[in-house]
């Protein structure tokens, strides 16, 4: 019998840490499908993303460890999910310990620890500060020239 393992996610600025979860969790099982959080429930979430969900769901589908997308559009599609989709497992990453025991009397629930150092917050972090970077060294520039132009005047 397939053994189908479900996770969901924004999956935002796709990163390792998002690989290694959904690598670890289709090694489970035989089949991982995935819900992808829609851009409408991210704004739910009180989430902003960089990335529109048509493009996030394409590259989560694009893994070779990824079966199955499907939207992910609210927080109580779960158990439907399950039964739709055979699942045998659900898993998600440890920052949620606890939060779906729920689905225990439906499906096994498993919780796999989070890839330190990387995140969408801290990835959108880092280029915020490039930005500034940038701009300062311009600005750098401009005073240089400005001051270059003066001595020729
Ligand atoms: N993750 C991870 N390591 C990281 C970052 C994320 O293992 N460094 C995992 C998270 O624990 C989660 C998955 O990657 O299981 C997707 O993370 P997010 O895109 O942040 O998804 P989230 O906003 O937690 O949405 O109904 C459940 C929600 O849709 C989960």
């Amino acid at each position: 019998m397939t053994k189908t393992v479900l996770t969901y996610g924004t999956f935002d600025l796709l990163h390792v840490g998002h690989l290694n979860l959904l690598e670890r969790l289709r090694a489970l099982g035989d089949r991982l499908v995935v819900g992808v959080s829609t851009d409408e429930f991210n704004a739910s979430k009180g989430k902003r993303t960089v990335i529109p969900y048509a493009d996030r769901s394409r590259l989560v589908a694009a893994l070779e460890c990824v079966d199955v997308v499907i939207p992910e559009h609210s927080w109580a599609q779960k158990r439907d999910d399950i039964v739709e989709h055979g699942v045998s497992i659900f898993g998600i990453g440890a920052d949620w310990h606890g939060h779906f025991d729920e689905l225990q009397d439906c499906c096994e629930v498993v919780y796999l620890e989070r890839t330190d150092g990387v995140s969408s917050t801290s990835l959108k972090q880092q280029l915020s500060e490039l930005d500034e970077t940038h701009i300062q060294n311009l600005k750098s520039a401009l005073d240089l020239i400005s001051d270059i132009v003066q001595r020729f005047e």
